[in-house]
């Protein structure tokens, strides 16, 4: 239950119907006039409304809003030297492909006009409630508006080529076959049933086509990426009547509509993208700044989850590299602000040895009192972000989250990472209460390596290196321990010599989400090393995917990765198998290790690419 306290209400502006004085006697005035001066009237008018309709493309096509750096940023390849300096091809005996450095990302071709930015400005103040609800909606209609214009704008599907071997040709294959099983019978909606052949909404907010959008871009899938891009012009509804999760929607909506809209250009995306921005502002109201977990996109009201008063840690930092682009591409600080706003609170938060515990009060500002420490559920993306906001900053600013990135890595090694006692796995466990450890880890985890590495090439120390290394190792033989070499949710490690194996699964953690993080780090590890060894890992697994979640209409999330013969299919795909798993598995097998960048694009928590900024 929440309290009272947890809602905040804001009354939504009303609609003025009285009639205009003086509109009686323009009619009274009309009515005097003759035929013909009433034909010529018509005439003119009509003639300049034709002139005006044709003028006003010409002038949004010259519009030009804001920081060049960020509305420049959208992706042409062209082939230029590698100038790399973060060359990792030593580790762990890299091999290089030969023409692997010839394609590059060119970010200084072409400009974007942003014309969307001043209508659809969002509040100044994040503080006073119902200035800000007035202003949102009055805001939300005139980028609504604003849509109809942007939506003439042609996407740009000529830069990626499509597959170049029989690994990618299959992920291509498989994105077709979980597209098609979700137009046919989850069109729309959230996510997909393949088994029932049914839909499941959890925000209304056609989640699996947003968060698709750019791995269609990217496999070069013109004629599904149309359509879902026209999905999102003329069928996405921000305003839904429901309480939705800040983070889920930011880092899938919100990301995915960013994350097109840096690879196609399309300014439709920036338009939705900034309605969603706005409408998401109400979240930031909390008397602390830390955000409400949840907010209604049609009235406004954020509040608390349901189930408790705290936010979870992860959720609440796991939004930021989305707002600041929506800044950087507007020209808007207020969701810099935002976000800004909770990095400093959560800064001066005492932590233990850079660690936080998994929940926050929204209220307060404060973490829960002996709340559990951990790198997966929860938790997870807190360290993400920390590093990933210091990149996409350009290394340049914000020098206190990347002071407890190092000492969060610093806690990490000093408290929670242990090594089995005979196969000398390498992982990282929990703190119950804070501090009592537990040898459990989620596969969510398996995305600290990959940015560990990402961390590495950017600076960071050796030790950072090789925990990531043996993280990796751990990752994947969660996999390859399993009778279908698909990893669990959870798994356990042999803490004193007490079980028979050092990694084991308890019955109810035996699912599979058809989760991305482990093909995520392998991505990074290919993409920053070169080194083909990894593609290899990922092709076994993507084999095993294929193998025992691939049903007739589209791929499931099984119940029992323990058990060849009994999978428990549970009929559900969720929005980062388009989203997430694939784009990872395309770009890792990918002959183009920089297919996307890493020194120019960041990844946000959900594989949506944001353009490197300069401070
Ligand atoms: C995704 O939505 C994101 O990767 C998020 O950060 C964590 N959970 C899922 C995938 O497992």
């Amino acid at each position: 239950m929440h309290g009272k306290n947890d809602h905040i209400f804001v009354p939504i502006a009303s609609t003025d119907t009285n009639v205009a004085p003086g509109k009686k006697s323009c009619r009274r005035y009309w009515n005097q006039l003759s035929r013909l001066q009433r034909n010529i009237i018509i005439v003119v008018i009509s003639g300049l409304c034709i002139i005006l309709l044709l003028w006003i493309p010409s002038i949004q096509g010259n519009n030009d809003y804001g920081d060049k750096e960020y509305s420049a940023n959208h992706i042409q390849i062209t082939p230029i030297r590698d100038q790399s300096n973060n060359d990792l091809t030593a580790i762990d005996g890299g091999k290089r492909n030969k023409n692997e450095d010839d394609n590059e990302i060119d970010l200084n071709n072409g400009i974007l006009g942003v014309d969307v930015a001043e209508n659809g400005k969002a509040v100044n103040s994040v503080d006073s409630n119902n200035v800000m609800a007035n202003n949102v909606i009055d805001n939300v209609e005139n980028v609504r508006n604003n849509a109809i214009d942007a939506a003439v704008d042609v996407p740009k599907l000529k830069e990626f080529k499509g597959p170049t071997n029989d690994r990618q040709r299959a992920v291509v294959a498989a994105a077709r076959h979980a597209w098609t099983g979700y137009k046919k019978f989850a069109w729309g909606h959230d996510n997909l049933k393949p088994i029932s052949m049914g839909s499941h909404d959890w925000f209304g907010l056609g989640l699996t086509i947003v968060d698709a959008l750019d791995t269609l871009y990217i496999m070069n899938m013109q004629e599904e990426y149309e359509d879902a891009r026209n999905w999102v012009d003329l069928y996405l509804k921000l305003d839904v009547n429901r309480d939705i999760n800040l983070f889920e929607v930011t880092i899938r909506v919100l990301g995915g509509l960013l994350g097109a809209y840096h690879l196609s250009g399309d300014k439709m995306f920036l338009t939705k993208a900034t309605e969603l921005g706005n409408r998401l502002m109400p979240a930031f109201s909390s008397p602390s700044g830390i955000p409400y977990s949840d907010v209604n996109l049609a009235t406004m009201v954020a509040h608390s989850p349901k189930w408790s008063p705290d936010s979870s840690t992860s959720e609440v930092t796991t939004i930021q590299l989305e707002f600041r682009d929506l800044s950087r591409i507007t020209n808007d600080p207020t969701f810099e602000n935002a976000i800004n706003k909770i990095n400093e609170k959560v800064h001066n938060l005492e932590k233990k040895n850079g660690l936080v515990p998994i929940f926050i009060n929204a209220n307060t500002g404060m973490f829960r009192n002996f709340a559990t420490i951990s790198l997966g559920a929860r938790g997870d993306s807190y360290y993400e972000y920390l590093l990933k906001q210091w990149v996409q900053t350009g290394k340049k600013t914000n020098d206190f989250l990347i002071e407890d990135y190092i000492a969060a890595i610093d806690g990490v090694i000093e408290h929670l990472v242990r090594r089995t006692p005979n196969e000398k796995y390498v992982y990282i466990g929990e703190l119950i209460n804070g501090k009592d450890f537990k040898p459990k880890m989620d596969h969510l985890t398996c995305f600290l390596p990959g940015t560990l590495l990402l961390g590495y090439t950017n600076g960071m120390p050796e030790s950072h290196l090789h925990l990531a290394q043996d993280l990796m190792e751990t990752c994947y033989q969660m996999y390859a321990k399993q009778q279908t070499f698909l990893a669990p949710e959870i798994v356990y490690f042999n803490l004193n010599g007490e079980s028979e194996t050092d990694i084991y699964v308890k019955s109810n953690d035996a699912h599979n989400l058809l989760r991305p993080e482990f093909i995520e780090s392998l991505y990074y590890f290919y993409s920053l090393t070169g080194n083909t060894t990894y593609q290899d890992m990922g092709w076994t697994i993507f084999n095993a995917f294929e193998k025992y979640t691939k049903v007739k209409n589209g791929y499931t999330s099984i119940g029992n990765v323990k058990n060849a013969l009994n999978t428990r299919p549970r009929d559900m795909m969720e929005s980062f198998y388009l989203g997430e798993m694939l784009k990872y598995f395309y770009l890792l097998f990918s002959d183009d290790r920089k297919e996307i960048d890493l020194e120019k694009f960041v990844f946000n928590s959900e594989a949506h690419a944001f353009p490197i900024g300069n401070n």
